[in-house]
């Protein structure tokens, strides 16, 4: 059982705008509250399955451990095979290169830069397609609209945790002939339709990140029903050994280690519980913020047959409703001790090496452009809880009330530093 001890820091209560951190005041919190704040599992369970590894003396190289992650996960997701690896990353890029990917393959330029990355690596051109401002995920017209005859793949993800829209893709991509897969870094956990995230498209790639909901350390794992694609998968994750000293593919080190599998079994046996917590945060988000005009909490709650993990809060700011950008509102947090998160700002077309390809930017991405000028992620997890949330949407309700001042202090500080 994980601990239902919250471990965040104690807030101080503001009722003046004079109190902001940003005016001059005390942060409100002397120890900072982060995004991505890692849950922890039952300590005592993952010290035993440790010392249980180190007396095997057996610590990667699919161990037990790994063995019993994979199953425990294909059984939790309802799929039939679950390659571990070392991130999602090199996952990505194993099932990029197992799927036969090539040319180029339509992505969301509003994402984390990995997703992109995993194909550019293997000279593949990530074509981005702009998204759907009420979800943030990619939207299926602008996807359909990208494809040519060089496209092999639609590689779409289930942004914030929030499930893509699967029945459109899965449809473009039979019509075209296209491979689907999808960017499942957020979406431990998540259902749509009655089935849960893992069993879309060709194969489904989860990390396990520590700022994940379920964590590894460092982990990741691909999903997927077809058994000649894990195989292939299993062979390229580990050198390519198909045997002692034969090897019979090309591949790479994409390896779990014994340890990451310790720690994701026990993150396995708590997450309903991290679910839990962070439903009940969202909750409490979306009341305190209710009262901030110009703020607004993405609405997560699900349908029916769906599930969220309400892992990642986020926060849109209007800044024409509030008169203070996202970033300064940003900057007024951080001051306070609160470390918001401007996720994912700049879109990665604005990175390099994608905003000097014109290859990649074939159509104007005016959602993701305007998104990543507006949203901030808010800290979440078992370390925060109700008295955490209320003192940052007071915080931020007493900064919108003040813009002028706030405005001119945080640009005062920026000259500063
Ligand atoms: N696709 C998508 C859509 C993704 O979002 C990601 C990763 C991937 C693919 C690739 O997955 P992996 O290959 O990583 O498995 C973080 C994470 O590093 C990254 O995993 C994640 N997405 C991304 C959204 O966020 P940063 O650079 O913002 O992380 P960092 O180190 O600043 O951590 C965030 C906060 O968490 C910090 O303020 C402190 C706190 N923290 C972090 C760690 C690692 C802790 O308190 N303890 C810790 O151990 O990228």
């Amino acid at each position: 059982m994980a601990s239902r001890v919250r471990t965040g820091p104690a807030a101080a209560a503001k009722t003046r705008a004079d109190e902001l951190a940003v005016l001059g005041g005390r942060p409100a919190f002397a120890e900072p509250l982060h995004v991505g704040r890692p849950n922890q599992g039952d300590r005592t369970r993952l010290l035993a399955r440790m010392n249980e590894l180190l007396d095997r003396n057996w610590l990667t190289n699919d161990g037990p451990l790994v063995v019993e992650f994979e199953q425990r996960l294909a059984r939790h997701l309802g799929v039939g095979h679950v390659v571990a690896t070392c991130n999602a990353t090199v996952g990505l890029e194993i099932a990029i290169r197992a799927l036969g990917l090539t040319g180029e393959v339509i992505v969301p330029a509003f994402t984390f830069v990995a997703t992109a990355h995993a194909l550019q690596w293997q000279e593949i051109t990530p074509v981005f397609a702009d998204v759907d401002p009420g979800t943030h995920n990619v939207d299926p017209d602008a996807v359909e609209a990208l494809v040519t005859d060089r496209t092999s793949a639609i590689l779409a993800v289930h942004l914030w945790g929030r499930p893509a829209p699967v029945e459109r893709l899965a449809e473009i991509a039979r019509g075209h002939d296209l491979r689907l897969l999808y960017d499942a870094a957020h979406a431990f956990g998540v259902s749509t339709g009655g089935r849960r995230v893992g069993g879309f498209g060709d194969a489904e790639v989860f990390s396990f990140h520590a700022t994940k909901v379920l964590n590894s350390f460092e982990g990741g794992a691909v999903a997927t029903n077809d058994g000649e694609l894990a195989a292939r998968m299993r062979l390229m994750r580990n050198f390519g050994f198909g045997g002692v000293d034969n090897v019979i593919h090309v591949g790479t080190n994409g390896k779990m280690t014994e340890v990451c599998a310790a720690m994701g079994l026990t993150s396995l046996e708590a997450v309903e519980h991290f679910v839990a917590v962070n439903e009940t945060n969202h909750r409490d988000y979306a009341d305190a913020f209710g009262a901030v005009t110009g703020v607004d909490v993405l609405d997560q709650q699900a349908g029916p047959g769906e599930r969220r993990n309400f892992h990642y809060v986020v926060a849109e700011v209007d800044d024409a409703a509030v008169g203070l950008t996202r970033d300064e509102i940003c900057a007024v947090l951080t001051a306070e001790g609160v470390l918001a998160r401007r996720y994912f700002t700049p879109g990665v077309h604005r990175m390099e090496p994608y905003r000097s390809l014109a290859d990649c930017q074939r159509s104007p991405l005016p959602h993701t452009e305007a998104l990543s000028e507006r949203v901030l992620v808010l800290p979440n997890g078992v370390a925060v809880g109700r008295q955490h949330i209320e003192t940052i949407a007071r915080i931020v309700g007493l900064a919108v009330g003040e813009p002028e001042r706030v405005r001119d202090a945080v640009a005062l500080s920026a000259g500063a530093s």
